[in-house]
Parts: structure tokens; sequence; C-alpha cells
């Protein structure tokens, strides 16, 4: 089932459900080489939101600024490969919300915990704001906020769950958005967490 959350955005519910265990396999093998870790924000405070990447490019955040590196700062090592099992799914689900042959070359992985929030931005660091963002979610279910290309413009609030898959494209790309607070729960797989990917082209 999918659902229009208004131009280029594109929500596949439970897309990536049956593909669990082997994210989940992926996401381990990932994370030994590059472990999560609290990066700080231009003015110095630390994310609230756990952080790593995969793929040829990764998204890093410090007391100088936002920007796509090839290496990990952490090890000084290239970020670990994209899964394909992960470049798959990315793949499928862009195709299936209109978006043929997408190529990311860039997989920020968000680790959550309860408590832990993201305040309202834009994605705007990308060169390429013709490729859209696919955005899988995992564990724990979380309220996304979906605001407009004014940060005063009014939120829509969208729950999104284990599974679920969001391809944002055209229109949608530049919208602020953000998420509430995580609220304490289990999953029955990822224990107290919700885990998100987030597929880009970036360079
Ligand atoms: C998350 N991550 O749930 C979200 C999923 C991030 C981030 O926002 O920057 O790491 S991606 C949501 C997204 C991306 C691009 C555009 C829009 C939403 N949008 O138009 O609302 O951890
Ligand atoms: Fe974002």
């Amino acid at each position: 089932p999918s659902a229009s959350l208004g131009p280029g955005a594109v929500l596949l519910r439970g897309f990536a459900t049956s593909r669990t265990t082997a994210l989940l396999a992926a996401l381990e093998q990932v994370i030994e080489q590059a472990p999560f870790r609290h990066m700080l924000t231009p003015g110095g405070l630390r994310m609230s939101v756990a952080m790593t990447n995969c793929g040829p490019l990764g998204w890093v955040s410090d007391r100088t600024g936002y920007r796509y590196t090839a290496a990990d700062p952490q090890s000084a090592l290239p970020w670990p490969s994209m899964p394909d099992e992960f470049r798959d799914l990315a793949q499928d689900a862009a195709a299936q919300a209109g978006f043929a042959n997408f190529q990311p070359d860039a997989c920020l992985i968000n680790r959550y915990v309860p408590g832990t929030r993201l305040s309202l931005h834009q994605d705007r660091d990308e060169r390429d704001h013709d490729a859209p963002i696919v955005s899988i979610s995992l564990g724990l279910p979380v309220v996304f906020l979906f605001g407009g290309l004014q940060r005063a413009d009014k939120n829509l609030r969208v729950p999104l769950m284990h599974g679920d898959v969001v391809v944002w494209g055209g229109p949608a790309r530049l919208r602020f958005h953000g998420v509430l607070p995580l609220k304490e729960g289990h999953h029955s797989l990822l224990g107290s967490q919700r885990i998100n990917l987030t597929f880009r082209k970036a360079g």
C-alpha cells in the first residue's frame, strides 16, 4: 500500500518489513566497522541522534559545519561499503515511487533511543536536488513532522513504523522536517530503539 504525503512524497507502508532480517545482519557489519557516534553541531552541541554512514560518501557534522566525506573522521578509513541489501531496497522503493535508476552514493544511519529527537531542518547538503531521498524506518515507531518550504509553515504529523519506507523527491525534497522525541517502548527485533536508513545522491 502506498500513500501520497503531498507532491513528491510517497509513503510505502511496510515496504521493508519482509527484508528486515537481511537488513539487520548487514547493519551489524556496518556498525562493526563504523560505530554509532554523536556528532557535534557547528554550534558545538552534541546531537541527540547517534549516526554512522556507509557507501562512498558519509554525512558528517562538527564545529566547522556539515559536509559529506569519503572517510570516517573517527577512523580515517573509507566508510564501509553500502550493503547490496541496502542499495537494492532503496532502488526498489525509489522505482515504486516513480524514480527509476536511483543511484545512491550515501547512506546515513540514524539511531534514536527514547527521548531522542530531530529538530526541524532541511536537507540541503547534497549536490543533486533532482534525486530523491529514500528513508527506511526500523524498530520503534515515531511521529514524523513534515513541514513546508518555510520553517514557519504548518507541520503534518505522520506516524512512521517498522518497515515503512518514504521516498522524498521533487517538490518535497526541500521541505522542513523533523522527528518528535522517541517514546519508550520495546520492539521485538530492535529493542528500545529506532533506526533510520537515509539514502541520498550526495556527490
Ligand atoms: C529520520 N532523517 O527519520 C529522517 C528521515 C536526516 C533525517 O531527516 O536528515 O537524517 S529522512 C526525512 C526527509 C528527508 C528529506 C526530505 C524530507 C524528509 N521531507 O521533505 O520531509 O531520521
Ligand atoms: Fe533530514
